[in-house]
């Protein structure tokens, strides 16, 4: 399996639970103004939407969509993570986490990475400091987003967090939260991840 990534992106959720569930993956980075891969191979032939994640499955196929890849990763853990049985409860309180991450948290960083204006930069930053206050409050007293085990949609707010603290958000207040990534950047997983992408360690 290879992953198509780019360093510090979405596609580091993906990074993080391959290794903690030591799937095997390869590598691959893409230059996302160019839409070069690191072989020199036109992206876009890859992802014809042209951003990451993607992941080229062992059979040459290749799946987009965090979500999906995420949730494909989960299916392939061999119980390393938390993945709840299709069909219960847990299960859908997964895909809440992953919808929530990816459309209130993940989108709403358009502005800051996609040369928004300072409008929508503050609107931006009201809305996820909101629902990272949601975010916060669901963590008190829990290890991770499910409870005492960790699941992709973890990896995926690690990576919410990576962003928020590099456009500079104010996150002293949120304790819970502040924990959750202490706890997360300690991880091997997380640490080769970074490391591989060639980005310093979480702090
Ligand atoms: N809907 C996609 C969005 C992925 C996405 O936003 N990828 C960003 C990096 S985090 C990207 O590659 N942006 C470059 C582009 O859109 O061309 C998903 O959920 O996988």
């Amino acid at each position: 399996m290879k992953l198509y990534y780019s360093p510090g992106a979405c596609s580091l959720a993906a990074h993080i639970v391959a290794d903690e569930a030591d799937l095997r993956l390869q590598l691959e980075k893409v230059d996302l103004k160019s839409h070069k891969t690191e072989n020199g191979q036109d992206y876009y032939n890859v992802n014809p939407k042209g951003y990451v994640p993607a992941i080229q499955l062992d059979d040459g196929s290749t799946l987009t969509e965090n979500v999906a890849v995420l949730n494909y990763l989960a299916d392939h853990t061999g119980h390393k993570l938390f993945t709840p049985e299709p069909g219960s409860i847990e299960h859908y309180r997964l895909e809440e986490w992953l919808g929530f991450i990816t459309t209130e948290l993940h989108k709403s960083f358009a502005p800051f990475f996609q040369n928004g204006s300072e409008l929508e930069k503050r609107k931006a930053k009201d809305k996820i400091l909101k629902r990272l206050a949601y975010v916060n409050e669901q963590l008190k007293g829990e290890r991770f987003l499910m409870g005492e085990r960790m699941t992709v949609a973890d990896a995926y707010l690690f990576v919410m967090l990576t962003w928020a603290k590099k456009v500079e958000f104010d996150l002293s207040r949120f304790s819970s939260l502040n924990a959750f990534f202490r706890r997360m950047s300690a991880r091997p997983s997380v640490q080769r991840a970074l490391r591989e992408e060639g980005l310093p360690l979480a702090a």
